[in-house]
C-alpha cells in the first residue's frame, strides 16, 4: 500500500515549530507561492503549444529583454499576493517600482521580493526554469513600508526559497530551521514532502559556471577555476562541469550533490550578474541552512550591506 502523502498543508499544520521564526502568517504565504508554482507549471507543460514563448518586445529595469513568460510569471505573483492578506509590499526583478499595497487593501506584515522566472533564456528550449523568493518583515503597524525599507541585508530575511520547474515541479524553502523540499504531485494537485532537512554533502564533484566568460575574469578567478580541473586523485579533482543557465536548477543540484556554483565578477563588471535582493540573498539563505557557504568571494553574501546605490535598479 502506498504511503499517505504528507502534503505541504499537513506538514505546516503539524510542524508549527518549523516556521515559528517567520511568524503565524507563513503558512498562508508559502501556500500562495505554491499556487503560483502550480499556475506557471501548468503553462510550462504546454509551453510549445501556447503563445507564451518568445519576447514581449520590452526591456526590463535590468536592461534585459523581457520574455513573455517573465511577464506571465510576474503577473501570477502579483495576482496571487496583492489580495492575499499576507503581504504589505511586493518587489520584483521585473518591476520598475515596488508595489506597496494601498492601506485599505488586506494587509500582512510580510514584504515579498521575487525573481518570478529565473533562467528565462531557457524558456524557448524546454530547459529548467525557476522562481526565487525572499521574505522580510515590516514590523510597524502605524504605516506602510517606505521603498528604503524593502532593501535589507540578507540576514534580515525571515524566509526564502524557490520553485523549480524541472522534470517535476518543486517548492523548496527555509525559515531558518533547515531546508524543506516538496514535490508537486500533479495527480492530486498537492505539494508533498519529498526532501526533509536537505543537507549539502561535504564533498561535491561538480562546478557550475558560465565558462564562456573566462577571458573576462580577473586573474585570481581564472586561477581558482583552473585549479578545479587539475588531475589529483587525493582531492577528488578534476571536477565535472554542469551548467543549465538557470540558477535555481544549478543550486538545487548542489543542494543534493554538493559542489560549487559561481557567477564571478568580471574585470569590467566587478559586481557580477546576480541580483543581491532577488537571487543571491534568498539562495544564500537556503544554501547556508543546508550546511553550505555562500560568499561574494571575500565575505558572506547575507552580510552585504544593501547599498543604496542599488535601489535604482532594485538589484
Ligand atoms: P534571468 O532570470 O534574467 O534569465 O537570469 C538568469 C541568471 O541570473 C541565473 O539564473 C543564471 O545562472 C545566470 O543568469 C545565467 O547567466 P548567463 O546566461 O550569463 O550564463
Amino acid at each position: 500500500m502506498s504511503k499517505f502523502p504528507l502534503t505541504l498543508g499537513r506538514f505546516l499544520a503539524e510542524n508549527q515549530a518549523s516556521y515559528r521564526g517567520a511568524g503565524d502568517g507563513f503558512p498562508s504565504l508559502i501556500t500562495q507561492v505554491g499556487l503560483v508554482g502550480k499556475v506557471i507549471a501548468q503553462d510550462l507543460r504546454r509551453a510549445g503549444l501556447l503563445d507564451i514563448q518568445g519576447t514581449t518586445g520590452d526591456t526590463n529595469v535590468q536592461g534585459e529583454t523581457v520574455k513573455k513568460l517573465d511577464a506571465i510569471a510576474n503577473d501570477a505573483f502579483v495576482n496571487a499576493f496583492q489580495h492575499s492578506g499576507s503581504v504589505c509590499a511586493l518587489a520584483s526583478e521585473e518591476m520598475e517600482q515596488p508595489i506597496v499595497l494601498p492601506g485599505n487593501w488586506p494587509q500582512g506584515r510580510y514584504i515579498l521580493l521575487f525573481d518570478p522566472l529565473d533562467g528565462s533564456s531557457n524558456t524557448d528550449n524546454n530547459m529548467p526554469l525557476g522562481a526565487i523568493f525572499s521574505v522580510i518583515k515590516h514590523d510597524r503597524t502605524d504605516r506602510l513600508p517606505t521603498d528604503d525599507e524593502l532593501i535589507r541585508r540578507g540576514t534580515e530575511q525571515v524566509a526564502a526559497g524557490y520553485l523549480l520547474y524541472g522534470s517535476s515541479t518543486m517548492l523548496v524553502y527555509t525559515v531558518g530551521q533547515g531546508v524543506y523540499g516538496f514535490t508537486l504531485d500533479p495527480g492530486i494537485g498537492e505539494y508533498v514532502l519529498s526532501h526533509e532537512r536537505m543537507t549539502i554533502p561535504e564533498k561535491g564533484k561538480v562546478y557550475s559556471t558560465n565558462e564562456g566568460n573566462y577571458n573576462k575574469w580577473p586573474a585570481g578567478t581564472k586561477k581558482y577555476l583552473d585549479s578545479l580541473k587539475v588531475i589529483d586523485k587525493a582531492t577528488g579533482r578534476p571536477y565535472s562541469t554542469r551548467y543549465t543557465g538557470c540558477l535555481v536548477a544549478d543550486v538545487h543540484r548542489l543542494l543534493l550533490g554538493g559542489g560549487i556554483y559561481l557567477y564571478p565578477g568580471e574585470t569590467d563588471k566587478p559586481e557580477g550578474k546576480l541580483r543581491l535582493l532577488y537571487e543571491a540573498n534568498p539562495l544564500a539563505f537556503v544554501v547556508e541552512q543546508a550546511g553550505g557557504k555562500a560568499s561574494t568571494g571575500t565575505s558572506r553574501i547575507m552580510e552585504v550591506e544593501n547599498p543604496r546605490n542599488c535601489t535604482s535598479e532594485y538589484r
